[in-house]
């Protein structure tokens, strides 16, 4: 469990008057009321803020089933990342979802060949695949190997760029959408998106990066940070937002559609993935994964709940009125001084509920399985 910090010793004066004293509460008090009506104290007030009706409205104007979804993933430091593209295969599968592509954030030499394993077990083989050419985080793993070479897949193997440009990738997916209709679902680090604000127009599209994300992208949900500020984690950082924190910074101060965060503190006690290991065939690339992972145990869900957020919407509060303050180091902070089209997510549902939901998911078999001659 993470705990907030001791709220901060008040200190004591000599008594000079009553007067003093009186006024100096008054001031003290009115500075803490207007300290929080600007931002939330750690573990302080209410934490969930509904967004108005016009703000709901611009939040979810994207969210038109079955969803166009592009996930952009690190895919190799944790296994949720395995976990959230197959219940993204599993809601593709009761039709709710439509995958466009898998972009890969990480420099994970087998990541690229991994997601297309997951892509292959369940019927999907020809998922566009994309990954960064300059990664900012290496990314060891302990399951992108596994899944490379002892499944169908076929990503040319290799040992430097295994796939084509994330950020090609992306302008070739956005630039053949209808305006305002893609949803990204990033689960890893900024690091393509980045990329992507700061390409220019090119054969593909004479649009640029900033431009694409602006006419196609109806909302871009992000895993990362921590809600209502990431100081409430040991030295303020949440791996996804610290790692690359100039993307992060960059992406998110930057972003020209509405933007929704699923913080580490949503996912982190939504514990999945146990179920694999009986209800599932031991040729599940998934179930494997999560077996290399774990030790055969489960995980948190955090790249999961943004999944499913961005795919159901349902069992999700929407936090808003304010918008997510992100500091250079990738520290964040809702702050409630302006309003942008912005939001953070909280549970609706016992948690409890959030887990059982997305463990069905990951043990639906997929719909059609297909393997390659
Ligand atoms: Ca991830």
């Amino acid at each position: 469990m993470i705990h907030h910090p001791a709220a901060s010793a008040v200190s004591r004066r000599p008594r000079r008057s009553i007067l003093v004293a009186a006024l100096a509460l008054l001031v003290v008090g009115l500075a803490a009321l207007v300290a929080r009506a600007l931002r939330e104290p750690p573990g302080g007030m209410p934490s969930c803020q509904p967004p108005d009706a016009p703000q709901t409205a611009v939040l979810t104007r994207g969210a038109a089933q079955p969803a166009p979804i592009i996930f952009d993933t690190d895919f190799a430091p944790d296994v949720d990342d395995v976990g959230a593209l197959a219940i993204l295969h599993a809601l593709a599968d009761r039709g709710e979802a439509t995958i466009l592509g898998v972009l890969i954030s990480s420099g994970n030499t087998y990541a690229a060949r991994a997601a297309d394993t997951v892509n292959t077990y369940y019927g999907r083989p020809d998922i566009p695949i994309g990954i960064t050419w300059q990664p900012t985080v290496a990314a060891d793993s302990p399951y992108t190997l596994a899944l490379a070479l002892d499944f169908p897949n076929d990503v040319q193997p290799g040992l430097t760029a295994v796939a084509p440009n994330a950020v090609t990738v992306y302008r070739q997916l956005l630039a053949a959408q209808p305006d305002a209709s893609v949803t990204i679902v990033s689960v890893g680090f900024l690091t393509n998106l980045r990329d992507l604000l700061d390409s220019p127009p090119d054969d593909i599209s004479a649009l640029s990066g900033l431009e694409l994300a602006a006419a196609k992208v109806a909302r871009l949900v992000i895993m990362g940070g921590h809600y209502p500020d990431s100081s409430l984690l040991p030295d303020g950082d949440e791996y996804n937002f610290a790692m690359d924190a100039p993307a992060t910074y960059a992406v998110v101060t930057r972003w020209p559609t509405p933007m929704i965060f699923s913080g580490f503190e949503l996912g982190v006690d939504i514990e999945t993935g146990a179920a694999l290991y009986e209800q599932t065939p031991p040729d599940n690339p998934v179930r494997v994964a999560y077996q290399l992972y774990t030790g055969g145990t489960a995980r948190s869900s955090w790249d999961l709940t943004a999944v499913d957020y961005a795919v159901r919407g349902e069992g999700y509060n929407l936090c808003g009125g304010g918008y997510n303050e992100v500091a250079p180091n990738g520290h964040n902070q809702w702050n409630r001084s302006a309003v942008k089209p912005q939001a953070y997510l909280t549970a609706a549902v016992p948690k409890t509920q959030l887990e059982a939901h997305l463990n069905a998911l990951l043990i639906q078999p997929p719909a059609v399985s297909s393997t390659l001659p």
